[in-house]
């Protein structure tokens, strides 16, 4: 692997060196010559790319084909601003596929299965990515897209699939209106659920598999460096994310120095592609917190694993000089059987002190005996137990407000965690 790694990386710098002005500049600046990279130590030679870089050469700065051997182009989910344009040529286009499809496979998906798959379509690599995997792999692919939940499930009820692919968000949303319709999410023809596209926790893995009685899986990836796919657990361990290491190169670095960090720590994952012809990207920092190993996996696979995502640098949280992610206080919420999987934590701004709420959700049985006791006294234990674990697992204590059954709002693909009013408010 590390010899096909090497003549890989090798040729993904001369291409890069031919096509790209960005990186012309960048390695006559730093005074590296294409021929340097003798070894896979040597990656470290080169640059980083960051979302900037991507930024300011909209929207095709960095392609390094010509626009007639691209044949397909997607978008970075960028909430402001510009997207990032990617594009794939056809041979980029069939690489993917086949990692999408050993994703699928790494799942528990088969030939011959159906794939209900509720990934947006469009320019999110999330709908497109896995149809191509399905189709690659031979499995029946049901290109449903997200939204319209009522439809899904008379789809799911009707198709009869083994497979579902949806952020876990929106599978939960999934299973919570099948109950809600009076059916029970645990007796379709599901058995194998693709999540990802959003930082989720161990504890709603086991929300998921329980609700939907189900195997559920976590899939990684991002448009920079190709969509989903990038890495994906085996649904026989789920031990761990394998990385598809023939396509790409992985570093785990520290944010602040730059340095690698040992395997087993927490760092930003730095991918650098191996086998892209269109969008090249060398050591893209992801913004992504994770571990890796070496360690061979107990089903059989050799490649590097990469732990969940712990969350996005920039989605780390300082509550009273404590850091803290988001998907930590969802482990915590998740023991709490009173409330519902639903959760977001508000920021705002009062006399220049930024103040941090978490919104969580009473589950119906919980709302209706608290309703018939109208007893303040059980709300405020109900808090005080949910703010106790929350200290417990993030070492930090935040005011809580519960909300009734179905308030916060559910989404149909990346959920929205935290909102952030600090620029809204004017000082009271
Ligand atoms: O979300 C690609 C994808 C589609 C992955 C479907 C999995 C399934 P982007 O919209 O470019 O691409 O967003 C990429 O989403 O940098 C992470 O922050 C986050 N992300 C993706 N997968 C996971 C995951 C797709 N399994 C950004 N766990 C990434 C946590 C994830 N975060």
């Amino acid at each position: 692997m590390e010899k096909l790694q090497l003549e890989r990386l090798q040729e993904t710098v001369y291409r890069v060196d031919n096509h790209v002005a960005y990186y012309q500049d960048k390695f006559s600046e730093l005074g590296i010559d294409r021929s340097d990279i003798k070894s896979l130590d040597d990656v470290r030679k080169l640059p980083f790319t960051e979302k900037k870089d991507l930024r300011e050469h909209y929207p095709y700065g960095l392609f390094a084909s010509s626009m007639k051997d691209i044949i397909r182009l997607h978008a970075s989910s960028g909430t402001s601003g510009k997207p990032t344009i990617v594009g794939y040529t056809r041979k980029d286009v069939d690489d993917w596929a086949e990692i999408v499809a050993r994703s699928i496979a790494a799942a528990g998906g088969n030939s011959g299965d159906i794939m209900h798959n509720a990934y947006g379509y469009g320019l999110f690599t999330g709908g497109l990515g896995l149809h191509h995997g399905g189709e690659k792999l031979g499995i029946t692919t049901v290109p449903v897209s997200g939204g319209n939940t009522k439809r899904q499930i008379m789809l799911i009820e009707d198709l009869k699939p083994q497979v579902i692919c949806a952020t876990p968000s929106y599978a939960l949303r999934i299973a919570e209106q099948m109950e809600e319709d009076g059916l029970d999410p645990r007796a379709t023809s599901l058995k194998f659920g693709i999540f990802g596209s959003e930082p989720w926790s161990e504890e709603m893995r086991q929300t998921l598999e329980e609700k939907m009685g189900i195997k559920a899986v976590d899939i990684y990836g991002l448009s920079e460096v190709v969509g989903p796919g990038v890495a994906i657990e085996c649904h026989e361990q789920q031990d761990g994310l394998h990385i598809q290491d023939d396509h790409f190169f992985t570093e785990v670095i520290n944010p602040d120095t730059l340095e690698p960090v040992p395997d087993g720590e927490y760092g930003e994952l730095v991918f650098t592609s191996l086998t892209k012809e269109a969008f090249p990207i060398i050591r893209y920092r992801t913004g992504d917190l994770a571990t890796v190993t070496r360690k061979k996996c107990k089903c059989g696979r050799t490649t590097m694993r990469m732990s969940r995502i712990k969350g996005r640098i920039g989605d780390m949280l300082i509550i009273r000089g404590v850091n803290v992610f988001p998907s930590e206080i969802e482990r915590a919420l998740l023991r709490v059987k009173e409330l519902a999987p639903h959760y977001q934590v508000f920021l705002d701004k009062e006399n220049h002190m930024d103040s941090v709420e978490l919104h969580v959700e009473m589950s119906e049985k919980t709302y209706t005996e608290f309703k018939l006791d109208e007893e303040e006294e059980k709300k405020t234990q109900l808090k005080q137990q949910i703010q106790a674990l929350v200290k417990e697992h993030c070492l930090v204590t935040i005011d809580i407000k519960l909300m009734s059954p179905k308030s916060i709002p559910r989404s149909e693909g990346k959920a929205v965690r935290v909102v952030d009013n600090r620029e809204k408010q004017t000082v009271k």
